[in-house]
């Protein structure tokens, strides 16, 4: 007899049942009642019971032995030795009272960005913080890899970061009273299966989807198809030109007469400086529709179009994430909260702007305000950060002087790298720099649940359980369900929670009882399900009591009475309701920010021409313009070894998207195995050629594991087709240092040697036991 258990669980890509059978996860079931359950739950189960686990301790071998500096230079290139978990643990713990004691805690990155997996306590990366303040500090990372640039533009435009986090504007409002919505960056579908920390529903996509019924008329400026849902136009567009096509969009409005200068003078400051720039006024250019065309691609008539429809009818701009993650991408996203200004339904239900719908799967669904159970993760009394997306520039320049945000800054001199959670060799740009980056550390620690690129550029690797193995609560800031997540099998091979493993750490420095205040998992469960129930108990929205929670394994969040308004109250009476601004208005103008004295990022929305796109001097020689977006069968580099990514693949690599006409010009077919290249780097990735994709772009999602044909040796062929070799490590701008995936000029070219072996999913341990 055979013993069958169903245990409900969640994920960023929603909420399941976990189908167990002797102690094996055999199915995932999406959650009833989920109106668009994503692909990736029913992958779950080749997910964690998967080769490419981490099954032991496992030490680089060079790490154990008497090379110089441990042979750092062969991080990357090297097998692993697995050892018991007591002697990597004395290896850690030694490690970091060391580094701690001859260079102090600065010393010390535990930035760690990485999405990690659903749930709020083993949320990996808070467990890093916590066990690295209970001990007395680090380095840390702000920003994120999402909306850098948003996260530090819009505090001096918006006053917050709302506009591109949430709550934005809700989905109801816009279902009832808008007629237009113009979405640059379209309106990706793909994305809105994740969301952070848990989902209980995908109701965004239900959402859009009344939209696009109710037959609300929505235009996806976009180089891709595939970022155009059904009922909805397409409009092609040169990646990162949108700032000059809004900033014509401006000049129409002027030109017709139909700005709302009224709304101009009450909510915003700065309207008359923007206004001088279109008119070139102050640069002898008028930022006409022709003007942008000759930039954008787009048609001066469809621009003037666009730009008419937004006064003659409630209308609504959209703007993706994606914009911004962009070469001087701070300025699309100004512009476009200035065209929203400029047209005057900034306040007005189912009106104005908002910065991501569609980014993620549940911005803009309506919830009321919550709070969710969340790990105290203490304070970091040193205080030392850097900008999220300058790693590689901190570890390659100790010392090395920087400007962000208005200051000047130092990087610290890093000797230890803690990576708990994330992937850099993932999520970085230029990732022939960072190898360089991580042979400057003494010594890189990584838990992690798979052999990811970067446990294979550590030093020792501790392995983690996935969610499966453990008991948490599910939650993120725009869901409307908290979630049950129970534990369903047992670890898979020697696997601990990171939560296990830092109290390990914590006892060998003594300071156990620091990290832990005496509780353990379902104690600490317990305690921030508690806190959560108490705040929100003070809101008037009581919580059941913890166990009938756990029993019944989810609770709903009610909707919202009215749809939310982003500035309704602004507009309404903006002396009442200030934002957090120094003129307690939108500035479409700062002063602040144009006292940084910043080229790439003056004190208005402005027209600046990126280093890498399809009108640069270095377009004669990478002319196709490459986009990695996110891809369809996995989060970022996770699930990239589960069936549902590897069956996408094509003869095992990531595949390309190309346009007939491009691959014509070089003897591309579609099936065939590519190397896309630049000065960079080189990748080999599968073609697809198809007209979904406008002519000059190509597509290449991220997420294929980073494997290098030759780790040792510089700028090596990257087998795999991650598009990470190809990308800049250049900042947007200064003011937020932030990343610039979207901005990579490229060649591509048929494959012709023979095809070497994907070896990603292998792991680099020389006794593993294929599972
Ligand atoms: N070219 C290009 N690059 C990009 C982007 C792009 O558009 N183009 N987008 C960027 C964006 S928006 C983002 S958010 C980043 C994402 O970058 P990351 O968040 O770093 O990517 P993930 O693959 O989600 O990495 C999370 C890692 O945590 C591990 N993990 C999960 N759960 C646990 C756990 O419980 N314990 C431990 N120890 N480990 C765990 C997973 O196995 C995985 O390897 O990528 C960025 N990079
Ligand atoms: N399935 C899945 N969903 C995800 C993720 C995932 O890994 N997998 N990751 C999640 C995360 S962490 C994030 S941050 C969000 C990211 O959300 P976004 O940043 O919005 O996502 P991207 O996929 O990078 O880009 C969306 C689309 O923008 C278009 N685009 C790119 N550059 C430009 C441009 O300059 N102009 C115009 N007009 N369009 C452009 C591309 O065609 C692309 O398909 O997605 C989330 N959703
Ligand atoms: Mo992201």
């Amino acid at each position: 007899m055979s013993d069958i258990r169903r245990v409900p669980t969640a994920s960023h890509w929603g909420a399941f049942t976990a189908v167990v059978r002797d102690g094996r996860l055999v199915e995932a079931i999406p959650r009833e009642g989920d109106p668009y359950p994503s692909d990736m739950v029913r992958t779950m189960p080749d997910a964690v019971h998967n080769r490419a686990r981490v099954a032991r301790p496992s030490v680089r071998r060079s790490w154990l032995g008497n090379a110089p500096d441990r042979g750092r230079e062969r991080r990357g290139a090297e097998d692993f030795v697995a050892v018991p978990w007591d002697e990597a643990l004395d290896m850690v713990a030694a490690e970091v009272a060391r580094v701690r004691r001859e260079h102090g805690h600065e010393s010390i990155f535990g930035g760690s960005y990485g999405w990690s997996s659903a749930g709020r306590f083993h949320h990996a990366k808070s467990q890093l913080h916590r066990f690295l303040n209970v001990g007395g500090g680090f380095t840390t990372q702000v920003q994120n890899y999402s909306y850098a640039a948003a996260i530090t533009i819009l505090p001096h435009i918006l006053g917050s970061i709302d506009a591109v986090q949430g709550p934005v504007s809700s989905w109801d409002g816009i279902l009832q009273h808008c007629r237009l919505m113009i979405c640059f960056g379209g309106l990706p579908r793909i994305n809105m299966q994740i969301e952070a920390g848990g989902m209980g529903a995908h109701e965004g996509r239900d959402w859009l989807q009344k939209i696009l019924d109710a037959g609300i008329r929505v235009v996806c400026i976009t180089p891709s198809k595939e970022d155009v849902p059904d009922g909805a136009e397409w409009l092609t567009i040169r990646p990162n030109t949108d700032t000059a096509a809004m900033l014509a969009m401006i000049h129409v409005l002027l030109d017709d007469g139909v700005v709302d200068h009224e709304f101009l003078a009450r909510c915003t400051v700065g309207a008359d400086r923007v206004i001088a720039y279109v008119e070139g006024r102050a640069d002898g250019v008028p930022k006409t529709p022709d003007w942008a065309a000759a930039i954008t691609g787009l048609d001066a008539d469809t621009i003037r179009a666009l730009a008419r429809g937004l006064t003659r009818q409630r209308s609504f701009i959209n703007a993706s994430w994606s914009l911004q993650r962009a070469d001087r991408g701070e300025q699309a996203y100004w512009a476009a909260i200035a065209l929203a200004c400029m047209a005057g339904h900034v306040g007005l239900p189912g009106g104005g702007f908002a910065l991501g719908l569609a980014s993620l799967g549940n911005m803009g669904v309506p919830r009321r305000g919550m709070t969710s159970p969340r790990l105290p993760m203490g304070m970091n009394p040193t205080g030392s950060f850097i900008p999220v997306a300058r790693i590689s520039d901190m570890m390659l320049t100790p010392g090395g002087r920087y400007r962000y945000d208005g200051e000047d800054l130092t990087y610290p001199d890093i000797r230890l790298v803690y990576w708990c959670g994330g992937n850099p060799f993932h999520h970085h740009q230029d990732l022939n720099r960072l190898v360089q980056a991580f042979r400057r550390p003494e010594t890189v620690v990584v838990h992690e649940q798979y052999w990811t690129a970067t446990a294979r550029h550590a030093d020792i690797v501790l392995p983690a359980t996935t969610t499966l193995e453990r008991n948490d609560i599910g939650a993120s800031g725009r869901d409307r369900f908290i979630l049950a997540m129970h534990k369903a099998i047992e670890p898979v091979g020697e696997a601990r929670d990171d939560f296990a493993i830092f109290t390990a750490l914590a006892r060998r420095l003594g300071l156990e009882e620091a990290f832990t205040e005496g509780l353990d998992e379902m104690g600490w469960l317990r305690r921030i399900y508690a806190e959560a129930a108490g705040a929100n108990a003070a809101r008037g929205m009581p919580f059941p009591e913890f166990d009938s929670f756990w029993a019944a394994g989810h609770i709903e969040v009610p909707p919202l009475d009215e749809p939310f308004t982003m500035f309704g109250d602004l507009r309404q009476d903006p002396a009442a309701h200030p934002l957090n601004t120094p003129s307690g208005l939108i500035e479409l103008f700062s002063a602040r920010v144009a006292s940084f004295g910043d080229p790439h990022c003056p004190g208005h929305p402005v027209w600046i021409e990126p280093d890498e796109w399809l009108g640069a001097p270095l377009a004669a020689r990478y002319p196709l313009h490459m986009l990695s977006h996110q891809p369809k069968t996995r989060l970022h580099g996770q699930l990239d070894s589960a069936e549902l990514s590897r069956s996408a693949k094509i003869h095992g690599r990531e595949p390309v998207h190309i346009h007939p006409e491009d691959a014509a010009r070089r003897g591309i077919s579609d099936g065939m195995v590519v190397r896309v290249f630049n000065d960079r780097g080189a990748t080999l990735a599968g073609a697809v050629v198809t007209a979904d994709v406008m002519p000059g772009v190509i597509r290449l999602a991220t997420g294929a594991w980073y494997d290098p044909a030759e780790p040792v040796a510089p700028g090596s062929l990257d087998k795999h087709g991650n598009p990470n070799v190809l990308t800049a490590d250049r900042p947007t701008s200064a003011v937020s240092q932030a990343p610039t995936a979207h901005s990579t000029l490229v060649e591509v070219e048929p494959y012709r040697g023979a095809l070497p072996e994907v070896t990603a999913f292998d792991p680099p341990v020389a006794d593993i036991a294929a599972e």
